[in-house]
């Protein structure tokens, strides 16, 4: 699959066209990476059955880039890029990942000291030769230095969402083998973790060599680390490895258990086969020299005197000990999330986000019972944010969409609500008069995010006092990798969530994952209601929720937790 590829190299334009300044194209490009990011098909595929027509009729590909696309799958390379690259000779995707340093900024280190890369960064930083430049100054200087520590900490590391459309692709490819007996995914992936440092896969078959071979030569794969019939490890052209195991099938639980880890959790349960006098390896549960459990990993639970753990809490936190108490957590599901209320559309603008119908209909398509259109406010003006009239505009076209619904007998409905921005003092950039009128509000912070701790929680608290106000969006702020939480005390936000009855988001873009398992689990203690939502700008981002419920199960959440699992009906009357 080229498209991953082609949509980092999109991404990657972009962000030198808006070093040279180019105004308008850069949108283009993102918007095309976008949708290549999200696309189900293969590019190579569609270009081989249709050609440039039919690769121009992927969302945003026009003429020009359908060529590169070609230029790309025939050649390797697109010219237009290898050009911009030696003009800018930057490690451009490494230095935008530095907090605070932007497109503009990474030009002017460049032409006046010659900044390539994050080391030439760190001597300019460490040298203090940064914090003279105009536009710079101390603080800034500050900033960078802390970004390329907070850099240095995260390093090596995947999103989970970046690397997981891949790990898909080579699942399904595997399972073709008429060999493979049964595969899964093992790791941290299968644990959902947010970042991953490479993947696991396991298969059962009694013909290694076959899958090995066929592993080894897959079309992305840059380099081999270890090939044997079965043990394999590969570094795939986007950057991370992946380690592929195959077993005999009387082995596959055992072996499954022990690949999906945590390494803490083995080491648990190993204790705990060890106290009944049996013995838990890759290769089953034994007593003595006889395997007496192995196949699956029920099986293998089983046969050491537990139930079934889901592979999401096995991080030994507790886990243990709640399942010998019987209370393990029944976690909540893909299939009892009945709506995604933090959604965007392109009202009032026509961008790369996507129209309210073509969200609908994709909400539709999942099976959704509902839709919540929440579009930002006035006071975000990159992303054309509303002001009252239009909000109550798009109130308007909303309530005449619904009673035509209703009119076919068709029970879908749309919500609408709106993704305010809680100003540094607390207040909120939509008037009171019109959030009244919303059927839920969500608010955000989208700006000063440097607070203090103090200031910062009295800011938060103040929003969720507001009556007015539903939702908490992404409410530590984090990005992965890229920014750091809010300076803020979290106990104390839970503590005003619970008693102000505000819902805590879990963010499930896969950047934010906000709140992550670990806070998911504080809010559960104090009895925090939560929302998992996608906050989808486009419509191939609704299938994000796969990424929230992993980070809701790695907070032991349930059913009962989660708000968008109620009805319409239930959740509008929890919003009032
Ligand atoms: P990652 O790749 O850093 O995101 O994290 P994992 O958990 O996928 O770690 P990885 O790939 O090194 O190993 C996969 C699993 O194999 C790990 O979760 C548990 C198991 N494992 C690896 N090394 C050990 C070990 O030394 N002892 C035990 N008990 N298990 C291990
Ligand atoms: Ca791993
Ligand atoms: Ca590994």
């Amino acid at each position: 699959m080229k498209n991953q590829e082609l949509s980092k190299i999109f991404f990657e334009i972009a962000d030198y066209l808006d070093i040279e300044g180019v105004s308008f194209k850069p949108y283009a490009y993102r918007k095309v990476a976008l949708s290549l990011e999200s696309l189900k098909e293969d590019v190579g595929e569609i270009y081989r059955n249709g050609g440039l027509e039919a690769l121009k009729a992927i969302s945003g590909v026009g003429e020009g880039i359908a060529k590169a696309i070609e230029e790309y799958l025939k050649t390797g390379k697109i010219k237009h890029f290898e050009e911009l690259k030696k003009k800018l000779p930057l490690k451009l995707d490494e230095l935008l990942k530095v907090e605070s340093l932007g497109p503009k900024k990474i030009k002017v280190l460049y032409e006046k000291l010659g900044v390539k890369n994050l080391k030439d960064l760190e001597k300019a930083a460490k040298k203090h030769k940064i914090s003279p430049l105009f536009g710079f100054g101390e603080k800034t200087e500050q900033n960078i230095l802390q970004g390329l520590e907070f850099l240095k900490q995260s390093k090596g590391r995947f999103l989970l969402g970046e690397i997981m459309p891949t790990v898909k692709v080579v699942i399904e490819r595997l399972k073709i083998l008429k060999e493979v007996k049964e595969i899964s995914v093992a790791g941290s992936v299968r644990r959902q973790k947010e970042t991953i440092g490479d993947i696991d896969i396991l298969v059962a078959s009694d013909k290694p060599k076959k899958i090995a071979d066929y592993f080894v030569s897959m079309p992305e794969v840059e380099k081999i680390w270890a090939e044997g019939a079965t043990k394999c490890s590969v570094r795939f052209k986007q950057g991370f490895d992946i380690d592929l195991r195959v077993v005999p099938q009387k082995s596959f639980g055992s072996a499954l258990q022990y690949f999906t880890g945590s390494k803490e959790h083995n080491i648990a349960t190993r204790k705990i086969a060890i106290e009944k006098g049996l013995k838990l390896s890759e290769y089953g549960v034994f007593s003595g020299a006889k395997q007496i459990a192995g196949k699956t990993e029920e099986e293998v639970y089983k046969a050491i005197g537990l139930p079934y753990i889901a592979p999401e809490i096995r991080e030994d936190d507790g886990e243990i000990q709640a399942v010998l108490q019987g209370k393990l957590p029944k976690l909540v599901e893909l299939k009892d999330i009945k709506g995604d209320l933090h959604c965007h559309t392109n009202f009032g603008d026509d961008n790369y986000k996507d129209s309210l119908e073509v969200m609908y209909r994709k909400a539709m398509e999942l099976g959704y019972e509902y839709i919540g259109i929440s579009d930002h406010t006035k006071f975000l003006r990159i992303e054309n944010g509303l002001n009252e009239k239009q909000l109550l505009d798009q109130h308007k076209e909303i309530q005449k969409i619904n009673e035509k619904f209703n009119k076919q007998g068709n029970k879908f409905r749309i919500l609408h609500g709106c993704e305010a921005n809680v100003m540094p003092d607390g207040t909120l950039d939509i008037k009171d008069e019109v959030l009244e009128k919303l059927d839920y509000v969500i608010v955000g912070v989208h700006s000063n995010m440097k607070m203090e701790k103090k200031e910062m929680t009295a800011r938060i608290t103040k929003a969720m006092e507001n009556p007015n106000v539903d939702i908490f969006a992404h409410p530590t702020g984090r990005l992965i990798g890229n920014r750091e939480e809010y300076q803020m005390d979290f106990d104390k936000i839970l503590e005003v969530a619970k008693k102000t009855g505000t819902i805590l988001e879990i963010n499930a873009t896969p950047i934010r994952l906000d709140l992550n398992g670990f806070n998911i689990r504080r809010a559960k203690v104090h009895g925090v209601k939560m929302i998992i939502n996608t906050d989808s700008h486009r419509k191939e981002q609704l299938d994000f929720m796969e990424y929230g419920i992993g980070q809701a199960h790695r907070g032991w959440a349930e059913k009962s937790d989660i708000v968008n699992t109620l009805s319409a009906e239930k959740l509008l009357e929890y919003f009032k």
